[in-house]
């Protein structure tokens, strides 16, 4: 891509609306603009990563054996009602008359409508497990719309339903999700913890969300210091084994949020030194509720022995457009954001510094040609001006790789690479400086980890 051709909004003033630091990055750089209280347009760069972790989710789903589909925005207020939380849910939900006066809303969560798609098409045990899933707007009137699009109103989620015949087989599908999700947040670059969690009006008496540690943080947490080396599951793992191990492991050491806390447990289990109290953003949560709408909606199948059974549900959710400020807020430095390689808008940043003379031109479209050659995904700054701009505006943006080609280097023939994270700096022949981002950049997308 050509920035020249691109659209690239960056702001040069800090934005006073914004509280913190992922905020007014994502501002400064770009990414979003606000439209209205908690709704936010997504801009081409900002866009770009958001797909980039909705590919990584859809890939770590495929693998734990859910299944993509996608339900509408607005929802039927009678599956609500007969699931009893059309009342219950309250001022968040926000609730919608057509022209026929029938009763909408814009689906907050999928509860209903997937058990009702589930009662309609699934009659026997022998389709079970199944686990459908969908990434989707929602909407969810808060109160407190705040911190850009850390809590919105309307955002993206991916949200996952499993079906099963009982609890125990129940119990494996939430297995299957949380390690999916173990490995979704680390190929983001982000260590997040599952933390024993409330479940809320979603409902039911298992629930874990997963945690990325932040002063910025919304929820008060305690947790075990060795969890954030816990060893990742790796892709080969067997997501139809036992993960019964996996598990243990994870939950053996103590983590709760503040709602969650028990403090004399936590200071019985955990040793003073690896106390963390601290605070953290909630990226995603898991649950286990049972029967909860299967049974008021009158969801079941027939059993092995010929009688109806009873379906066990949890759903399972990641919040899309809440992980790009968390991955700022874990990433970034005084001059911008720091991207993951395998979130990044781009993965290299070609800064021509002197657009308009013809030697820098060609060397410049040749490097170009090459790294996309290579594989690489390649935002080439061709504009006109001067090269301080240049290098704000690159590390404001944060792409991980900065390949720097001004008049004198190119004279002899050699550019020089700046790594955004380490600051390091590289000088070398062009073929040397393609291969040499080729070898750094295809590990570090952490998509055979
Ligand atoms: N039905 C369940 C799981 S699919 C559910 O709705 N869970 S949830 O309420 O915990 O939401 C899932 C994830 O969406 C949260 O972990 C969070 O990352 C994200 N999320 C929730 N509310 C907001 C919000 N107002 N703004 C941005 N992200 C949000």
């Amino acid at each position: 891509m050509r920035l020249s051709s691109y659209f690239l909004p960056v702001l040069k003033e800090v934005p006073k609306e914004a509280e913190i630091v992922s905020h007014r990055l994502m501002l400064r750089a770009g990414l979003i603009r606000q439209q209205a209280a908690g709704l936010y347009a997504w801009l081409p760069l900002g866009y770009k990563v958001l797909r980039k972790i909705q590919d990584i989710i859809e890939q770590e789903q495929a693998r734990a054996g859910a299944i993509e589909m996608l339900m509408p925005t607005l929802q039927s207020a009678d599956l609500w009602r007969e699931s009893g939380r059309y009342d219950a849910y309250g001022k968040e939900m926000l609730r919608i008359t057509d022209r026929h006066e029938r009763d909408l809303l814009y689906g907050p969560t999928n509860e209903e409508v997937i058990t009702d798609i589930f009662r309609t098409f699934v009659k026997s045990y022998k389709e079970l497990p199944l686990n459908l899933y969908h990434i989707q707007w929602k909407f969810r009137d808060e109160i407190r719309p705040r911190f850009g699009t850390m809590r919105s109103r309307e955002f993206l989620m991916k949200d996952a339903y499993s079906f099963d015949l009982g609890m125990e087989e129940a119990r494996k599908s939430y297995y299957r999700m949380f390690v999916a999700y173990l490995r979704t947040y680390y190929r983001m670059g982000l260590t997040a913890i599952p933390m024993k969690a409330e479940t809320g009006p979603i409902g039911g008496d298992l629930s874990h969300e997963f945690i990325v540690l932040a002063d910025t943080g919304e929820s008060g947490v305690f947790c075990h210091a060795d969890l954030l080396d816990m060893p990742i599951p790796a892709a080969n793992t067997d997501f139809n084994g036992d993960l019964t191990p996996i598990i243990d492991q994870w939950t053996s050491l103590y983590a709760a949020t503040e709602d969650m806390i028990d403090m004399a447990e936590f200071e019985k289990t955990v040793p003073e030194p690896k106390r963390i109290a601290a605070r953290g953003i909630e990226v995603g949560q898991v649950f286990y509720f049972g029967t909860k709408y299967t049974g008021p909606m009158g969801a079941t199948v027939t059993g092995p022995d010929g009688q109806e059974a009873e379906v066990h549900c949890g759903s399972y959710g990641i919040g899309l457009t809440r992980l790009v400020p968390a991955i700022i807020e874990a990433s970034h430095d005084d001059d911008g954001i720091v991207w993951p390689v395998s979130v990044a808008p781009f993965e290299v940043m070609l800064l021509n510094l002197k657009s308009g003379d013809a030697e820098c031109d060609a060397a410049c479209e040749d490097l170009y040609g090459k790294l996309k050659a290579a594989g690489l995904d390649v935002l080439y700054d061709d504009r006109e001006g001067g090269a301080g701009a240049k290098f704000a505006t690159a590390d404001l943006i944060g792409v991980p790789y900065q390949l720097i080609a001004g008049p004198r280097g190119i004279k002899a023939g050699e550019v020089e690479i700046k790594n955004r994270k380490t600051g390091a700096r590289d000088t070398m022949g062009f073929d040397a400086a393609i291969a040499f981002l080729k070898a750094a950049i295809e590990p570090e997308r952490r998509d055979k980890v």
